[in-house]
This record gives C-alpha cells, sequence and structure tokens, in this order.
C-alpha cells in the first residue's frame, strides 16, 4: 500500500469535525478527566446520553496516574470495590477492607469503559467560561485550546451546549468558581486539611446540582462544600462519579417523566 500524507491530513481534520460537529449539543459535558469525571462519563454514557469528557491537559487521568507519591497505586476501600469490578480493574485486599490496584491500569480501563459506553474526549480543551440563559440553568460552556490559554494568545472561544455540565475538576473546582466571579453565583468555602475519612464520606453526600444543570463530582464537591481532603485513597471519587451519573438519571426516565404529566 502506498501512502500519502494528504490523506493521512483528510482522515484526521474530517474525523475529528464530524465528531466534534456531531458533539455541538450535548446532554452531559463533564469537565475534568480524573477519576470521578471519567466515572460519571462511562456510567452517563452507559445510560444513554450523549456525554463528552472535556480535559485541559493532553492526557486523561487527572490525579490517578501518580498514586500516591508517586508509587502508582491506588487505595480503594470496600464500598467501592464494585466499581473497580464493574470495569475490569484488578485489586487485591491489603488489610480488611483496603483494595490496592494499579493506578495506570485503573485510568486506563477507565477511560477504555468510557469510550467503550460511547463517551467522546475533548483532551487539550480548557473550560474558561459558562452559558446561563434566561431560566437561570447553566446552557454550556465556553471553551478553547489549553494552548491558547498557555500561550496567552488573543483568541475567541468556541462554545457547547450541554443539559447537564458536570465540574469534575478536582481541587480546583474550576466551574464552580466561575459562578461564584459572577457576582457570587455560587459559594465556594474552599477545601480544608487532610481528612481520609471524614472526606471519603463526605464527597459522595456533596455530589449534587450545586447551580441549575450544574452538578460538582469528586474534590471539586468538596472544595465548594468545605469538606476535607483525602489524598491517595480513591473510593469515594468513583462512588461521587456514580452518584453524578444516577442525579443526571437516564433519558428514558426523563421521557417517562414527560408522558405521565401529560
Ligand atoms: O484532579 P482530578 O483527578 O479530579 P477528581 O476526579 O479526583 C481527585 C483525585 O485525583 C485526587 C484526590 C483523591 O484522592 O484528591 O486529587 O476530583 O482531575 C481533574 C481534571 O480536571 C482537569 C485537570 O486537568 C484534571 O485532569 N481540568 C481542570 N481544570 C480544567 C480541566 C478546565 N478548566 N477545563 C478542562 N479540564
Amino acid at each position: 500500500m502506498k501512502l500519502d500524507e494528504v490523506t493521512i491530513t483528510r482522515a484526521i481534520l474530517t474525523g475529528q469535525m464530524e465528531v466534534m460537529l456531531d458533539h455541538l449539543e450535548l446532554d452531559v459535558a463533564v469537565v475534568g478527566g480524573g477519576p470521578s469525571g471519567l466515572t460519571c462519563a462511562a456510567l452517563a454514557a452507559g445510560n444513554g446520553h450523549r456525554v463528552v469528557v472535556i480535559e485541559k491537559k493532553l492526557s486523561i487521568g487527572g490525579g490517578m496516574w501518580g498514586g500516591g507519591m508517586m508509587f502508582p497505586r491506588i487505595v480503594v476501600q470496600d464500598e467501592a470495590v464494585r466499581i473497580l469490578d464493574r470495569f475490569g480493574i484488578r485489586h487485591r485486599e491489603h488489610a480488611k477492607g483496603y483494595h490496592v490496584a494499579s493506578s495506570v491500569e485503573a485510568v486506563a480501563k477507565l477511560t477504555a469503559g468510557a469510550a467503550d459506553a460511547g463517551a467522546e474526549f475533548f483532551n487539550l480543551t480548557t473550560v474558561e467560561d459558562v452559558m446561563i440563559r434566561g431560566d437561570g440553568r447553566v446552557s454550556g460552556l465556553v471553551i478553547n485550546w489549553t494552548a491558547v490559554e498557555m500561550g496567552r494568545l488573543h483568541v475567541d472561544p468556541l462554545t457547547i451546549a450541554c443539559r447537564w455540565a458536570v465540574d469534575a475538576t478536582g481541587h480546583d473546582a474550576v466551574v464552580a468558581k466561575l459562578l461564584e466571579r459572577k457576582g457570587g453565583l455560587l459559594q465556594v468555602k474552599g477545601e480544608k486539611s487532610m481528612w481520609a475519612d471524614r472526606a471519603e464520606h463526605g464527597v459522595v453526600s456533596h455530589t449534587r446540582e450545586v447551580f441549575p444543570g450544574l452538578i460538582v463530582a469528586g474534590m471539586a464537591a468538596n472544595a465548594v462544600a468545605g469538606e476535607h481532603r483525602m489524598g491517595p485513597i480513591f473510593g469515594g471519587m468513583l462512588l461521587s462519579g456514580e452518584r453524578a451519573a444516577q442525579l443526571i438519571g437516564s433519558p428514558e426516565r426523563k421521557r417517562e417523566r414527560k408522558r405521565k404529566r401529560k
């Protein structure tokens, strides 16, 4: 087979453009491809939603790759082991209730799970603002290439519409902070010191719709609520992503509710 560079270029451009044009109006825009965002994306896409993970970095995975202090291992407690099993992530019990897994395998399999469920990934893309319409709901996100932000280039962004935005940007709670800066539409209390037990339970209960159309998940949920941080235990991140997908629900249930109202 004789290879031609122009055809390769055309394949990349048309391939990505088709996906982007097909994903300008989303059910769910997950901001941040860390463990909570990936879990949410995989489960929401599995429920039949049109989902994109928007990740500012080159690689998906957020803070999970590095495990604890660059030892590529994560700890997951009993309650979240079923999520490891669901994605085929191998684990071994270290002490009663404490399971250890490879952080690299966990990122790879969560990412594969989200892709297999139909989620798309817009990496190297930064969310820099939100759109709020007359009904007071977050209706979309303002996005730009991360390279534009890094290069401090004066280039206008583009937009993507969504029914649900999920702030899974970790400790920085970027989307929530954007709303805070818009005349205090939301208060971000900021995370507290490390306390694994409190933080791991808190992160699930703090995963909620904090503003119409905006759900916070993972460390962003704890940052908004003023909850503690937890370090390299990741069960809460997985459970938080699952909770976010549950809050979004399934398209079938939405159609069912509409039918009943008529
Ligand atoms: O930080 P991150 O892994 O979020 P998480 O799902 O998990 C937290 C844990 O990794 C760890 C912990 C648990 O034990 O405390 O820190 O809450 O992933 C957040 C992702 O969001 C991306 C960022 O690059 C990272 O991959 N991100 C941040 N800001 C933006 C963004 C933005 N403006 N636009 C797009 N992506």
